[in-house]
């Protein structure tokens, strides 16, 4: 785009650099054949749900992956944590980061607990140890820190914390499939962490979750509750609700496993290359992940300086999407901006400035196995033309508003 003009932008009249849309989580596939073999199965067999020969191999190959003494698989990541939940016994007020995806927070209000919002590290984008302590009144019964974009929370300084205070500990470890802490993988820390498998994670199994944990008696609880409380074919010994994960969700994720590691082999290749074009762009700074821990990179996320760059990342998102680049604005304005919660808490927001400020600078970019090294480029170079003619953009824009 070395001599191109602001005008050959799309917003601006010009033609989209790409004809497909690229998606932010488009789901990656595994191998088909193998995939339609087990469904076959499952259809040969007439096992489609609750408890099925798919899903309890899921659950084995997840538990010896992660070294995890047990898995549960629910149908989504959302009824999983309201499972988890509830079977840790939380009640009164629960201490979560704001900067997450709603259902974090949702789950919580769903079961009738108060969420409340504890600011994160502007460095980590994950919970504040030191926050979360200021937090901790007499109502409070646990915390659930959440690995955003699969970069692990401190869950040692949780750990010691929610000891110190006889609190239950959980982590929504939504993005965190496949990535370790200090060497460990998620799946082993505080009382038990919950996955999804929705299908715009880099693991799918369509819709899917499942809660990990190392206690038994939790375990327990959480697989009756996934099975409305039933013990045995006319024995419910306990309210529960409906969590199972179909057959052909683990049949998917099953298959998802045999590629799991071409995925992340190119969610890291993507990233190297991100990395690589977007460095020395005044004003983009690209998060990364540490490379001493496992990872799975599927998220590629910027944090937008608008003072250097003269766009915020609103503008920089209609921009890229007019290229047909569908950047996404996770997780903008924040959950405590979000309804029931901002008419619930409308101070929320003063304990929680650095969330404040970060979901006003980040911006994710498309990534996974349907984006190739030349759609990178491709978006890097756009990305770094409209920031080098940030100003003259910028006032194209405003002055086309209106
Ligand atoms: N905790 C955290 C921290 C989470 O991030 C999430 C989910 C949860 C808990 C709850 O887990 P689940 O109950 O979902 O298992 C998505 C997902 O719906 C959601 O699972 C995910 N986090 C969140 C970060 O993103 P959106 O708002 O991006 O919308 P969606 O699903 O309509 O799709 C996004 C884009 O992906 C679209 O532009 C099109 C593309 N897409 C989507 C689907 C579903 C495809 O190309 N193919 C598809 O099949 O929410």
């Amino acid at each position: 785009m070395e001599n191109s003009k602001p005008n050959e932008l799309a917003i601006l009249g010009g033609t989209p650099a790409f004809n497909k849309k690229l998606h932010v989580g488009r789901p990656n596939i595994g191998n088909r054949k193998r995939l339609f073999e087990r469904i076959n199965d499952a259809l040969d067999q007439r096992w489609l749900t609750n408890n099925g020969p798919f899903v309890q191999e899921f659950e084995r190959r997840i538990a010896d992956m992660f070294g995890v003494i047990h898995c549960i698989a629910m149908c989504n990541g959302t009824v999983a944590l309201e499972i988890a939940i509830r079977a840790a016994g939380l009640t009164g007020e629960v201490i979560v980061p704001s900067m997450t995806f709603i259902a974090t927070a949702h789950a919580l209000q769903w079961l009738g607990i108060t969420p409340v919002f504890c600011d994160i590290d502007p460095l980590t984008h994950n919970l504040g140890p030191q926050s979360v302590e200021q937090l901790i009144t007499s109502r409070t019964t646990g915390i659930i820190g959440v690995h955003l974009w699969g970069r692990p929370c401190d869950a040692e300084a949780l750990g010691t914390i929610a000891r110190r205070h006889n609190l239950k500990l959980l982590f929504d470890a939504a993005h965190a499939f496949g990535c370790s802490y200090k060497g460990r993988m998620i799946g082993n820390f505080g009382d038990g962490e919950v996955f999804s498998f929705h299908a715009t994670k880099f693991f799918n199994t369509f819709e899917g979750g499942a809660v990990v944990t190392n206690n038994d008696e939790l375990a327990a609880k959480i697989r009756l509750m996934r099975n409305f409380g039933f013990a045995g074919l006319d024995n419910v010994v306990s309210v529960g609700t409906n969590g199972k994960m179909s057959e052909v969700s683990a049949a998917m994720g099953l298959t998802s496993l045999e590629t799991m590691e071409d995925f992340i082999a190119t969610n890291y290749r993507n990233y190297k290359l991100y990395q690589n074009f977007l460095e020395m762009i005044p004003g983009v700074s690209m998060l990364t992940y540490n490379e001493q821990e496992k990872n799975n990179y599927q998220y590629i996320v910027l944090e937008i300086n608008e003072d250097v760059t003269h766009l915020n990342p609103d503008q920089l998102k209609d921009i890229l999407w007019a290229e047909n680049i569908l950047a996404r604005r996770y997780f903008y304005p924040g959950c405590h901006r979000m309804e029931p919660y901002r008419s619930l808490f409308p101070q929320a927001g003063l304990l929680l400035p650095h969330t404040e400020c970060l979901v006003e600078r980040v911006l994710s970019l498309p990534t996974g196995t349907s984006v190739g090294p030349e759609d990178i480029e491709k978006i890097c170079e756009i990305i770094k033309f409209v920031v080098k003619h940030g100003q003259e953009i910028r006032e194209r824009l405003i002055k086309r508003a209106g």
